[in-house]
């Protein structure tokens, strides 16, 4: 059974994410979505709420899995049998950090290989942090996020 891991913050998912979570659940048996901490980030919303969000968002996904998981992406490949890791990239600003990520994981556990997809080039602008933004300031957002999550965004987001 072919088992990936698509790690990330999702603070919160985008429709960026959501992008490549299809893609990629096409290409494996199991497409596992790990909610991690990012400790170079603060988190806008708590773990709890970016797993709920993820979960809402991708039920009907037959081969699709949310796990929150807090330590090394490489333990929790091998905890979880897994082989590949899936990585978006939207611009050469992703590249740099990707890279040294797939090469530190690679350095940590020969086994694992990094799988990077190309952003969809309608979502190539698009991150968390440009989503809790305008949010914020009470922007639109609907066509940034799934739609079942607006709301929840702008509740917690919004400036008074
Ligand atoms: N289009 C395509 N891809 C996208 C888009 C978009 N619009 N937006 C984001 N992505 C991609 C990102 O490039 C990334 O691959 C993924 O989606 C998740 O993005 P974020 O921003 O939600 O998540 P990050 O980048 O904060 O996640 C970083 C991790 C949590 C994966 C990383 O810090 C990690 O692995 N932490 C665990 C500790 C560890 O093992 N560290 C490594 C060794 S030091």
């Amino acid at each position: 059974m072919r088992i990936f891991v698509y790690p990330g913050s999702f603070d919160p998912v985008t429709n960026g994410h959501l992008d490549i979570i299809d893609r990629a659940s096409k290409l494996c048996d199991k497409l596992i979505v790990a909610v991690l901490i990012n400790r170079s980030k603060s988190p806008a919303f708590t773990m709890e709420e970016r797993v709920s969000f993820l979960k809402q968002v991708l039920q009907g996904r037959n081969n699709v899995e949310v796990i929150p998981f807090s330590g090394l992406l490489v333990d929790f490949m091998k905890q979880q049998n897994a082989t590949t890791v899936i990585k978006g990239l939207r611009a050469v600003s992703d590249f740099e950090y990707e890279f040294q990520m797939a090469l530190l994981n690679k350095n940590l556990d020969p086994n694992i290989e990094t799988l990077f997809m190309m952003t969809n080039i309608k979502y190539s602008y698009l991150s968390s942090s440009a989503v809790k933004e305008i949010a914020s300031y009470g922007g639109d957002i609907r066509d940034l996020v799934p739609e079942q999550i607006v709301d929840q965004i702008y509740n917690k987001l919004r400036k008074k």
